[in-house]
């Protein structure tokens, strides 16, 4: 499962699972950011930031070291009779950014407590490019107000809190999106057949939704080529054994990843060669702590693959 080519980078490789003659790997960051560099980003080096203890990935989201972390691009002032939390809450209005470095692929949830009489808007930009963007009315006392968003690429995103009007803005939050999915008749993934166009995964690189060959209408979907792939994140509990599986067909080697942030858990190679029928493809492993998963389905080929049916089960 490993190339030798692989193993010279690999320092430390702790065996925590095994069944059904596939391995599953923790590893070292060694081993990840190679594993992160060759299937997943391979020029993006950037460090990410990491969470405080509560898993709250601002600094300062408390104003209590007032300007510390943020910029400000009007006057910047506190309150220090009103905090929700301490001793100061910035006072509105004002347009305060603070910037954060973000993995790929994950779901969050930013927002503040705010009360005035004015409007809030919580805005999420990448670059020039706005990520997510909303717009509250205030009222007499604090009251939380958040966006959910989620990241397409490994990148420093800009958090703003932007008014009109008077108001206090305290205990600003970013954090990652951590309630457990639920599954369906035992199914976590959602639109596991691939019954409706583009909901719930990404699909990257020209994976794209067809409606012949299909293992059960009216989708499948094709991999054309080897940065083609199709991804879903589900939340799942930690310490648990699950399956991973598609129905296949086409020319491989199909892949199935599954990452734990920048940890690889488990890499499946199936369908060595050319497979007419729908052939199952599946692979066990267990869960380190409860989180968001990431579940990658791609072709080592320059041929077609065909994917349908994917399934994502816990074991009994
Ligand atoms: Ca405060
Ligand atoms: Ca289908």
């Amino acid at each position: 499962m490993v190339r030798s080519s692989e193993i010279y980078f690999i320092r430390f490789v702790s065996i925590v699972f095994l069944a059904g003659g596939y391995l599953v790997l923790a590893s070292d960051d060694m081993q990840r950011n190679e594993v992160s560099r060759r299937f997943i980003d391979p020029v993006n080096d950037l460090p990410l930031d990491l969470p405080d203890s509560s898993g709250n990935y601002l600094s300062n989201g408390g104003f209590e070291k007032r300007t510390q972390q943020w910029s400000m691009t009007t006057t910047s002032e506190f309150d220090s009779s009103q905090a929700r939390s301490g001793k100061y809450a910035l006072k509105l209005p004002n347009v305060v950014t603070q910037k954060k470095a973000l993995d790929r692929y994950r779901i969050w949830l930013y927002g503040c407590y705010y009360k005035g009489s004015g409007k809030l808007n919580l805005v999420v930009e990448k670059g020039k490019s706005e990520v997510a963007r909303r717009q509250f009315t205030g009222r007499g006392s604090y009251k939380k107000v958040q966006i959910r968003f989620k990241t397409k690429f490994k990148a420093k995103h800009r958090f703003k809190v932007q008014s009109t009007g008077s108001g206090l803005v305290d205990d600003c939050f970013l954090k990652e999106y951590l309630v457990l999915s639920k599954p369906s008749n035992g199914e976590y993934f959602r639109n596991n057949k691939f019954d409706y166009k583009s909901a719930a995964w990404f699909n990257i690189n020209g994976a794209k939704y067809v409606s012949s060959p299909t293992y059960n209408p009216p989708y499948a979907v094709e991999l054309n080529g080897k940065s083609a792939r199709m991804l879903q994140n589900v939340v799942l509990e930690g310490n648990t054994a699950f399956r991973f599986s598609c129905f296949t067909r086409g020319e491989g080697p199909l892949q199935m990843f599954v990452f734990r942030g920048h940890t690889l858990i488990v890499r499946n190679k199936g369908m060595p060669g050319i497979v007419r029928n729908w052939t199952w493809e599946g692979n066990v492993f267990r869960t380190l702590e409860k989180g968001q998963y990431e579940f990658i389905i791609k072709t080592n080929s320059n041929r077609k693959v065909w994917v349908d049916q994917c399934s994502l089960k816990k074991l009994s």
